[in-house]
């Protein structure tokens, strides 16, 4: 495996219940370095990049509406296959079905249907990290 840079958000709510830091602790005990960290408050444009994939599915809209509800931690971070290994950290998309020992699965609640408040993003390829990291942090 080689050093690879993958892009976390913690998510409005997680910022919202101070779990920034407890994320933040989970990331580097696994031995990943931060080389990028900023709150940052996203834009409709931001994220309309961000989601591309995304646009026109059914959970888009409130997607967007919740990502820009609050403050967002946009981490760099940097490791041996850290791509993979954040979403593994990280757990699966649905809180509620995310294994413990997860962030997802740990931290995250039953909000209804709310799927999309789930604490974290994390790239999902090694591509797609390259993007998202030009995205959020332009220069890194
Ligand atoms: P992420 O991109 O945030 O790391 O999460 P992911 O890969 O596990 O999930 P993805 O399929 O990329 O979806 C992006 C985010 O959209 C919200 N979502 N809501 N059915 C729904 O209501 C639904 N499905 C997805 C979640 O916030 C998900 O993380
Ligand atoms: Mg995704």
């Amino acid at each position: 495996m080689t050093t690879e840079r993958t892009l976390v958000l913690v998510k409005p709510d997680g910022v919202r219940r101070g779990l920034s830091g407890e994320i933040l602790r989970r990331i580097e005990a696994k031995g990943y370095v931060l080389a990028a960290v900023e709150l940052r408050t996203a834009t409709p444009e931001l994220l309309a990049q961000h989601y591309a994939e995304h646009q026109g599915k059914p959970f888009y809209e409130p997607l967007v509406e919740f990502m820009l509800s609050g403050p967002i931690l946009a981490v760099v971070a940097e490791g041996q296959g850290a791509v993979a290994g954040f979403r593994s950290l990280a757990g699966a998309t649905d809180p509620t079905a995310a294994a413990p020992g997860t962030i997802r699965g740990d931290l995250g609640r039953d909000w209804g249907l709310k799927v999309q408040q789930n604490l974290v993003h994390g790239s999902d390829s090694q591509e797609s990290a390259a993007r998202e990291i030009g995205l959020w942090f332009p220069g890194v």
